[in-house]
């Protein structure tokens, strides 16, 4: 069984990070080992949320288990709370990659053109230079403006100028950088990448439901991990990524009794494990 490591924050109550990516990764089969970089009530969202801090236990994990001689097959992060954290994230990286690890990065910070609370610009640009680690990276628009000191350009960006934004964004050195969330002329909605080795662009479409929600982004990023550890090639497993999240936002959409704060992930799992032969 394939085994990643998952490092973002554990909100309670909110659907996102750790509590997506654990349950959707586990789903597809593969081991999850997490470490969580934060406990939270909620996502951020909400007003009030409470904020323990846990950066002071991650050195004393990573310790542990490069004593026990762990091996990751991929190492997954989202959320991280502050500028120390992405510090011990490289050092992460630097301690469990090994031949044939994947790093996915998923800069996860802004929506919106704005900054989830608690960031700034250099914690944006902090996680540029983490960028520079991984072989995935997974911004939204916002991300990518915010890391890249760009103007934000709106969620309907043209794909001339998301186009340019990748361009950009390969020079942080992942070998592929796809912007999530990008809308297209037929009306449709998805991803935008660039694989800087091959110099080629790709995209991906699906339907545009009106409806927007926390914790998509991180849907997408876990489904993208687990697809890739079930032997997907990079494009087919964003592609997987994108048409489970499109099926978890219509799922939420036509629920009489959904939340505003999260989708319905959960429901779509058997979905997800067709389009993976599970
Ligand atoms: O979904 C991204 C995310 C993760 N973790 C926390 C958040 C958010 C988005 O708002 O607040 C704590």
């Amino acid at each position: 069984m394939k085994r990643i490591i998952s490092i973002q924050d554990v909100s309670c109550l909110g659907k996102c990070s750790l509590t997506v990516a654990l349950p959707i990764i586990s789903a597809m089969g593969v081991e999850t080992t997490i470490i969580p970089t934060a406990v939270l009530s909620t996502h951020t969202m909400f007003q009030g949320f409470t904020f323990r801090d846990l950066t002071d236990d991650m050195d004393p994990i990573k310790d542990h288990w490069k004593k026990e001689g762990f091996k990751f097959d991929a190492i997954y992060t989202g959320y991280l709370g502050s500028e120390r954290q992405i510090n011990i994230v490289a050092d992460y990286f630097d301690t469990f990659k090994s031949e044939g690890t994947v790093i996915v990065m998923d800069p996860a910070m802004a929506d919106n053109g704005k900054l989830y609370p608690g960031f700034d610009n250099n914690f944006a640009k902090n996680m540029a230079s983490l960028c520079s680690k991984a072989d995935i990276i997974l911004p939204n628009i916002s991300e990518a403006c915010l890391m890249l000191g760009e103007a934000y350009p709106g969620e309907d960006a043209d794909e001339e100028t998301v186009k340019g934004l990748l361009l950009k964004l390969s020079e942080l050195g992942a070998r592929y950088s796809v912007i999530t969330g990008t809308e297209f002329a037929d009306g449709t909605f998805g991803f935008t990448g660039y694989d800087k080795e091959t110099k080629e662009f790709f995209k991906y479409g699906t339907k545009k439901v009106p409806w927007k929600s926390h914790g998509t982004g991180d849907v997408f990023a876990s489904a993208a991990t687990g697809a890739l550890m079930n032997g997907f090639n990079v494009y087919d497993s964003l592609k997987v990524a994108a048409d489970y999240t499109c099926a978890c936002i219509n799922n939420t959409y036509e629920d009489p009794d959904k939340v505003d704060y999260a989708v319905n992930f959960e429901a779509e799992i058997p979905y997800l494990l067709k389009l993976i032969n599970k």
